[in-house]
């Protein structure tokens, strides 16, 4: 099963046929398709600037802890490119780990679309948020506000109205956003990162002991976020 640790999604070009069926072959489509699963960016290693070896350390420590915690629930790291730095990082430092693949990989896609062009079902995403919880400012956040419509701002308002580098805030989505139609997520977990980047809020200025803290609390706010939904 060394081969489903990483697949891509059908808008690739690069999609080597069965790559996906390789999944679908551990169990039926049905039984996959109620499968919690759990789609995350990779927190702050973009317009955060955070860095990408310290980053991909803490993913795979923090996915060892919970993945089995989790029940039969998977957890998929998703980038938008095959040529993204932090999954083949993370891809490779999670192969010298004790985690079942099955549970836990990688996938190339835009997290808005993992069903209707990946074929991959995740009922949870996680955004890579501001602490205003706001749309747009680009990367992930923008992507993801974008695609839930104007229902996201609603229901993420009724939970939270900022946010705390290191925190996460679980938002129900309402099943007239198109992301619950179209892609089936019913559930959008806000996560704010440590920020290294100067123009933005936060700013951490290259301390990465308080930053290395605050991811690492971040992807178990996450984690635990997901568990509160599944449970
Ligand atoms: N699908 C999958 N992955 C994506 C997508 C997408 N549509 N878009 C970006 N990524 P970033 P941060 C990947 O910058 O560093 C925003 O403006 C990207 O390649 O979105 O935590 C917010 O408002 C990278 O691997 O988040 C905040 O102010 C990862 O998602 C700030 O940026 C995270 O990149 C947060 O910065």
């Amino acid at each position: 099963h060394n081969n489903i640790s990483s697949f891509s999604g059908n808008a690739s070009k690069e999609l080597k046929e069965g790559e996906n069926l390789a999944v679908c072959s551990s169990g039926s489509h049905a039984s996959l398709n109620n499968t919690p699963t759990l789609a995350f960016p990779s927190i702050s290693t973009s317009d955060f600037q955070f860095n990408l070896e310290k980053a991909s350390d803490i993913i795979v420590e923090v996915v060892e802890e919970y993945v089995n915690k989790l029940g039969s629930a998977r957890l998929v790291l998703v980038d938008m490119s095959h040529k993204s730095k932090i999954l083949s990082l993370v891809k490779t430092k999670a192969a010298q780990k004790n985690i079942e693949l099955n549970k836990f990989f990688t996938f190339v896609g835009d997290i808005t679309k993992l069903y209707s062009e990946g074929g991959l079902r995740c009922n949870v995403i996680a955004n890579a948020a501001n602490w205003r919880l706001k749309p747009g400012g680009g990367g992930v956040n923008a992507a993801i506000f974008n695609a839930a419509g104007p229902a996201l701002e609603v229901a993420t308002k009724e939970q939270a109205q900022s946010l705390h580098p290191g925190k996460a805030v679980v938002v129900p989505l309402p099943s007239t956003s198109p992301l619950f139609s179209r892609e089936g997520v019913t559930h959008v977990i806000h996560v704010l990162g440590p920020n290294m980047n100067q123009h933005r809020p936060n700013f951490l200025n290259n301390d990465y002991i308080k930053g290395c803290q605050i991811l690492r609390e971040a992807y178990n706010s996450l984690f635990e976020g997901f568990a509160s939904i599944i449970r």
